[in-house]
């Protein structure tokens, strides 16, 4: 722990074998339970999972299988004095997602999704958290007419009630993102994502977590996504990580891109204590090139960006800042925030 008691996560897909569309992998496979060792070393507190990180080949397994498998995986967290932050069903890979999950055509698929959603809230259930993460990968169209825009969005909701109904505990953190695998995401920001959660059947189950890479993959600035979350308690978790323009979706490491942006996200949740609310999420992934030996170093080093940058917002003069707005010296404003980023 933090002397600001900020708790920290990543998932496993975060150390990673460097594939990209043009090219192999090169780096080799880190086994999962490496990669908790991995986690505990640089100093996080909590793995985020995948529903077939606990339970790997999931679809082939008996409600028992799965409880066990569950079971040891929680055991070797808590021998690690880890914990498990969420859980995230794997709707992308699977060959009865090839056209989405919950908004495929197919309504044989669509059922697949919902169960298979309902296998990872036990499996969170299991591992000791209520909280499932939906990234909704391919919930959208490559072209616009394959899919009906508005019943697809019904059927969003619908899934989200359906899993809310299927265990009373359970809370949903939406993750918005624009496009990627999609061309045309159907739950871009977290406008969105909030929107359809007011909706559902039990609205205070139903939050957000937003990151910043997709919120500027979305043309928005992540501390104002950010905010607007906040501002409604509905910002549960979030990705952090940095994005160089609308590219594709590059999790580049915590501030490496744009410092300033980065400092305004550390500022909106250190001023709202989110350190009492969630943990802070680094979905950054190491360079291609990076050898494989130095290949965590964007994890560690994500997160001393983070901390420093919590000193550094903590080391404004606020009282200043106030005086500057009522002034409407923004200009004065802009140096003081840049000499605090130089450190002048
Ligand atoms: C991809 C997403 C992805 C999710 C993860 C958790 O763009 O950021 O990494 O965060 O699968 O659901
Ligand atoms: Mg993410």
């Amino acid at each position: 722990m933090n002397k600001y008691n900020y708790k920290f996560s990543f998932g496993p897909w975060n150390i990673h074998e460097g594939a990209d569309p043009f090219g192999p992998p090169v780096r080799p496979s880190v086994a999962f339970a490496e990669k908790l060792v991995i986690l505990k070393d640089l100093g996080f507190d909590a793995m985020q999972f995948h529903d077939d990180d606990a339970v790997p080949d999931l679809d082939t397994k008996s409600a028992r299988e799965i409880r066990q498998q569950a079971e040891a995986m929680k055991a070797r967290l808590d021998d690690l004095g880890l914990t498990a932050e969420f859980v995230a069903p794997r709707l992308w890979e699977h060959p009865m997602t090839i056209d989405g999950a919950f908004t495929a055509n197919d309504p044989a698929a669509r059922a697949y999704a919902i169960e298979r959603a309902k296998k990872a809230a036990d499996i969170a259930r299991y591992l000791d958290t209520n909280l499932m993460v939906l990234w909704l990968a391919r919930e959208g169209t490559y072209l616009r007419e394959a899919k009906d825009a508005v019943r697809a969005t019904q059927q969003l909701l619908e899934a989200v009630d359906a899993l809310l109904d299927y265990d009373p505990d359970l809370r949903i953190a939406i993750e918005p993102k624009p496009n990627e695998p999609m061309d045309l995401a159907y739950i871009p920001t977290i406008g969105h994502a909030l929107a359809l959660g007011m909706q559902a059947s039990d609205p205070a189950r139903v939050g957000g977590l937003i990151e910043s890479a997709h919120a500027v993959l979305a043309g928005l600035d992540p501390a104002d996504e950010m905010s607007f979350a906040l501002a409604f308690g509905k910002l549960w978790s979030v990705h952090l990580n940095d994005q160089n323009g609308l590219k594709f979706d590059q999790d580049r490491s915590f501030g490496s891109v744009d410092l300033r942006r980065v400092f305004n996200q550390v500022r909106v949740l250190d001023e709202n204590k989110f350190w009492e609310i969630g943990m802070v999420g680094l979905d950054v992934k190491a360079l291609r090139t990076q050898p494989p030996e130095l290949a965590t170093k964007h994890l560690s080093n994500s997160l001393r960006t983070f901390l420093r940058l919590v000193e550094i917002v903590r080391s404004v003069d606020n009282q200043k800042i106030e005086e500057l707005r009522a002034a409407r010296d923004y200009e004065e404003l802009d140096w003081l925030i840049m000499s605090s980023l130089m450190g002048a």
